[in-house]
């Protein structure tokens, strides 16, 4: 399964991929933005889909707090702070945390694999949304709404 999240937002241009080929195996993240004007830093999956009706649009939508279907603990002093440790210690939706920040760039394009970040089942990612948030977002503030430079939607047609 391939779901992707094209955006052009604020003159940010770019695109996630999401790949997995079957349940059992691991997710391969692409990563494609252009003209970041090293504003933006955290990137995340959040519970909801931007509202259809603005889709395409930049966006304050509440999307809820980032995907974390394992209820994994963000304050707690163990939390990673960035790349490193296994990705069950993440939140599934933290994906720059897990992976690298956007923070500093004026173009990005990395693929990365992921071992905790489901297209299939109960706790898929798919159906919900991406968000790029300001480079100055505290990740810890992540959960509630803070200023993000744009949200938009992974596709979810099943077909
Ligand atoms: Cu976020």
């Amino acid at each position: 399964m391939s779901k992707e999240a094209v955006m052009s937002m604020r003159g940010i241009k770019g695109y996630f991929i999401f790949r997995q080929a079957s349940p059992f195996d691991v997710t391969q993240l692409s990563v494609n933005l252009t003209n970041l004007r090293e504003l933006v830093g955290p990137y995340h999956v959040h519970n909801f889909p931007v509202p259809s009706v603005r889709s395409g649009q930049c966006s304050n939508d509440n999307v809820g707090g980032h995907w974390n279907p394992f209820a994994v603990d963000t304050t707690s002093p163990t939390y990673p702070a960035g790349p490193g440790s296994t990705h069950d210690k993440y939140e599934i939706g933290d994906l720059s945390a897990k992976h690298m920040s956007l923070s500093g760039r004026s173009a990005f394009d990395m693929t990365f694999t992921d071992f905790n970040l489901p297209l299939f089942g109960q706790n898929s990612i798919v159906g919900r949304s991406v968000v790029i948030h300001l480079v100055n977002s505290d990740r810890k503030r992540g959960n509630k709404q803070t200023e993000n430079m744009g949200s938009m939607g992974i596709s979810f047609s099943l077909a």
